[in-house]
C-alpha cells in the first residue's frame, strides 16, 4: 500500500509517528514544529503543518510561531535539555535569511550536545528559473547553496533533491537525534520545489516508531581500569557535566558520592547533579568556580569527569587541575569526550557507569579526613554565598544602589526550589554558577557551550513549555522559569517576549539594566582595553563616552504585551518578585544593578590572549601577567598510571 503525500506532507507524517522510549518509558518525539514562512516553505511544510491541524487528528503535530529563526531554534533546544534529551522540537524555515538565522542556533544546539531538527527550505533542484529571489551564485560553482553553511554546524547534514531521497534522510535523522554520543541539530535542506512534490510513499514510512535510547554498559576491562585508578587515589575529585542530567543520574551520582566520600563539582551543564547543600557537593569548579572546588581541583590526584566537555571554563583555561600527578577518569556516553585529558575512558551511561563503579567499590572510600576538609571547604563557600547575598551598596545621589549578587540572591530566596533559572551570557552566568543554590536537579539551566546573547528569553519560552508538557506527560508539578537577562542580551533578542504573550505561556524575566557590557568591561580592563566600546553612551568627538543612553527597555517590553514592574531598591525587587510569581502572565521585572560591584571569586584564569605588544600602558602590563598566567597551564598529557598504586 502507498500514499500519495507531498514530501512536506510525508515529512510531518513521519514525524508525528516517531515516539522514544528509555527505561521502558515512551513518549512522542517531536512536541512541536516551530514555522515562519516565505517563499521556501509556505506550499511545502507550512501547507502540510496546516493541512494536519485542519485534519482534526489529535496527535497532529502542533505549529508554534515564533518572530525569529534563531530564537525558534533556541526556545527548541531548551525545551530539549528540559526535558533531558527525550523529546524535541522541529523548526521550518524558508529560503537564504531564514534558513541561515538559524545556523547560530544549529551551533549551539550541537556543542550543547541537544537534538533539534531543522528544516530550512532550499533553492530550486529544478533551476528553471534560477537565481531566484535569496539565492547565493557561485560562479565556480553549480551545486552550492546558503544552507552548506550548516554543514559544519550540524551532526548531521542532508539536502533532498528528490521524493527517493526523503525516507533514508529521515531514518537518519532520528537515528542521529536520539543517539545520547551524537546528538545535536539535524538539518534537512529542503529545496522549495521538492517540498510540493507528489510522490507515492509506501506506507510503512509512516508507521509508529519506537527509537530506543541507549544506555550503553562499560566494557568490563574499561571498568576494571577505572576501579584500578580510583582505588589508588588519595585526593580524587568528581566533576559533574550535563551528562548527569540528562541521564538521570543524579540519584545514582548521589549514592557513588555518600558511599565513597568523593566530593562532587559542577560544570555549568551539570549545576544541579547535586543539591547545593548535599554534604558531598563542593559547588561551581573552574573559571566561576567556587573556592572549594577550586582548592580540592588544584590538590586532586584523581579527577573523575561524568558526563563533561571540559570546556576551557571547566578546566580554567587548564590550570585549575594543579597536582604533578593528576589523572584522569571520565566517564561518558562518548568515546569523544570519555578521552579528553589523556584520560582512563569509561564509555557508558552516566546512570549505569556509575551503579557498575558502585558495584565494583564496594567497601571502599576516600580518606575520611579528606571527605571531611571538602565539607568545610564547602562551608566556607556558603558563607560567602550568603554574604554576596546579602550584600548592600551604599545609596549614590539619593538612589539605591544593587548588586547583582543581591539579584540572584533574592531570586534565589523568593522562587521556588522547583523553578528553573535560566540565563546564558554577560555577567550573569559566572555569577550564578558560583552563587546559585540549586535545590532541583532541573532548577539551573544556563547555556554555556556557546554562551549566546539572545538566547535567554527564547530559551525561557522553550522551557516553560517543556515544563507544562512535563506536568502533562510525567505528571511533575509546576515551575517557574526566571529568564535573568542583562541589557545587551536584551536588546539583541527580545522578540519571543510577543510569543510567550501569543501561545500565554509564562515567564518571568529579571531584566538587569546595567547600561552595557558589564561582563566584557571587566574582561577588558583585567586585559588593559579600558573597557572600550563596552558602555552604551552617546558618540562624542573622542568617541562613544557622552552621557548614558536613554533606552527605556521597560516601556519596550511593555510594548510587546508583556506586564512590566521596574523597580529600583532592594524591597522593591522583593516584592516585584512575589507579584511576578502570583501572576499567570508573562512578566518583566526591570532592575538597575551597579555594573562595577563584582561578586566574590575564588582565584581562578581564563585564557584570553593580550596583544604582545602595545603603545598602551595598561596593554602592556596585561600582557605581563598573562604570560605569567600562560606557565601555569598544563596540557594533561601523561598517560594513566600503569599500576595500581596500592597493589
Ligand atoms: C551573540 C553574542 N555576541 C557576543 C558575545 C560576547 N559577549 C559575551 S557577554 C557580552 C555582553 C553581555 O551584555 P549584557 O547582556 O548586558 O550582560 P552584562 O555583561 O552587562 O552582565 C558579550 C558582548 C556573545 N556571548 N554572544
Ligand atoms: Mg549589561
Amino acid at each position: 500500500m502507498s500514499m500519495r503525500l507531498t514530501v512536506g506532507q510525508a515529512i510531518v507524517r513521519f514525524l508525528e509517528a516517531q515516539h522514544v522510549e528509555r527505561d521502558g518509558v515512551e513518549n512522542a518525539f517531536f512536541a512541536a514544529c516551530w514555522g515562519i514562512f516565505g517563499h521556501g516553505n509556505v506550499a511545502g511544510v507550512g501547507q502540510a503543518l496546516l493541512e494536519r491541524e485542519l485534519s482534526g487528528d489529535t496527535s497532529h503535530l502542533r505549529y508554534l510561531q515564533g518572530r525569529n529563526e534563531q530564537a525558534m531554534v533556541h526556545a527548541s533546544v531548551a525545551y530539549a535539555r528540559h526535558r533531558d534529551r527525550l523529546a524535541a522540537m522541529a523548526v521550518t524555515a524558508s529560503v537564504g535569511p531564514g534558513a541561515t538565522n538559524m545556523i547560530t542556533g544549529a551551533a549551539l544546539a550541537t556543542i550543547n550536545r541537544l537534538p533539534v531538527l531543522l528544516l530550512p527550505g532550499d533553492t530550486f533542484a529544478t533551476k528553471v528559473a534560477n537565481p531566484v529571489l535569496q539565492e547565493l551564485e557561485d560562479p565556480a560553482n553549480g551545486d552550492i547553496s546558503v544552507n552548506d553553511a550548516f554543514r559544519p554546524v550540524s551532526a548531521y547534514f542532508d539536502r533532498v533533491h528528490r521524493p527517493e531521497q526523503l525516507a533514508p534522510a529521515l531514518l537518519h535523522a532520528m537515528r542521529v537525534l536520539t543517539d545520547p554520543a551524537a546528538t545535536g541539530a539535524v538539518t534537512l535542506a529542503l529545496p522549495q520545489d521538492v517540498q510540493a512534490e507528489a510522490w507515492d510513499w509506501p506506507e510503512e514510512l509512516f508507521a509508529r516508531r519506537v527509537w530506543h535510547i541507549a544506555r550503553p554498559a562499560p566494557e568490563p576491562a574499561a571498568l576494571t581500569r577505572a576501579v584500578a585508578a580510583i582505588r589508588g587515589a588519595r585526593k580524587p575529585l568528581i566533576v559533574a557535566g550535563g551528562g548527569v542530567t540528562y541521564s538521570r543520574a543524579n540519584d545514582a551520582l548521589r549514592a557513588f558520592a555518600e558511599a565513597t566520600g568523593i566530593p562532587v563539582a559542577e560544570t555549568q551543564a551539570g549545576k544541579g547533579a547535586l543539591p547545593y547543600d548535599h554534604p558531598s557537593s563542593v559547588g561551581a569548579i573552574g573559571a566561576t568556580g567556587t573556592t572549594a572546588a577550586n582548592t580540592l581541583a588544584a590538590e586532586a590526584d584523581l579527577v573523575i569527569g561524568i558526563g563533561t566537555r571540559y570546556s576551557d571554563f571547566t578546566t580554567a583555561s587548564r590550570t585549575v587541575f594543579g597536582a604533578d600527578d593528576v589523572r584522569f577518569v571520565n566517564l561518558n556516553v562518548s568515546g569523544f569526550d570519555s578521552h579528553k585529558l589523556a584520560a582512563t575512558s569509561l564509555v557508558a551511561d552516566a546512570r549505569d557507569g556509575l551503579y557498575a563503579l558502585s558495584t565494583a567499590l564496594q567497601g571502599w572510600a576516600a580518606d575520611q579526613a579528606y571527605t571531611a576538609r571538602a565539607a568545610r571547604l564547602a562551608a566556607e563557600w556558603d558563607a560567602v554565598v550568603q554574604g554576596a547575598y546579602d550584600l548592600a551598596l551604599p545609596d549614590q545621589d539619593g538612589r539605591p544602589r544593587l548588586a547583582q549578587s543581591q539579584v540572584i540572591g533574592a531570586v534565589n530566596e523568593l522562587s521556588d526550589p522547583r523553578d528553573v533559572v535560566l540565563c546564558a551570557a554577560g555577567s550573569m552566568p559566572g555569577d550564578l554558577h558560583k552563587l546559585w543554590r540549586t535545590r532541583d536537579r532541573k532548577g539551573y539551566h544556563v547555556e554555556y557551550g556557546y554562551s549566546c546573547m539572545g538566547y535567554e528569553i527564547a530559551g525561557g519560552l522553550g522551557v516553560s513549555m517543556a515544563a507544562l508538557d512535563a506536568q502533562r506527560l510525567e505528571g511533575e508539578d509546576e515551575r517557574d522559569v526566571f529568564v535573568m537577562v542583562g541589557d545587551g542580551s536584551y536588546l539583541m533578542m527580545n522578540t519571543e517576549l510577543v510569543t510567550a504573550v501569543a501561545e500565554g505561556v509564562k515567564i518571568i524575566v529579571v531584566l538587569v539594566q546595567n547600561h552595557g557590557f558589564a561582563s566584557i568591561g571587566a574582561l577588558s580592563e583585567s586585559l588593559g582595553s579600558q573597557r572600550f566600546g563596552t558602555q552604551y553612551r552617546y558618540r562624542t568627538k573622542s568617541g562613544l563616552d557622552g552621557d548614558r543612553l536613554p533606552v527605556d527597555l521597560a516601556a519596550n517590553a511593555a510594548s510587546l504585551g508583556a506586564d512590566v514592574l521596574s523597580v529600583t531598591g532592594i524591597e522593591d525587587f522583593r516584592a516585584a518578585i512575589v507579584k511576578a510569581k502570583q501572576s499567570s502572565r508573562t512578566t518583566v521585572i526591570h532592575v538597575e544593578t551597579d555594573p562595577l560591584a563584582a561578586a566574590p571569586d575564588s582565584p581562578a584564569w581564563w585564557d584570553v590572549p593580550v596583544a604582545a605588544v602595545s603603545a598602551l600602558d595598561s596593554t602592556q602590563q596585561a600582557r605581563a601577567t598573562y604570560e605569567d598566567r600562560k606557565r601555569d597551564q598544563r596540557q594533561h598529557l601523561s598517560p594513566p598510571h600503569s599500576k595500581d598504586p596500592t597493589s
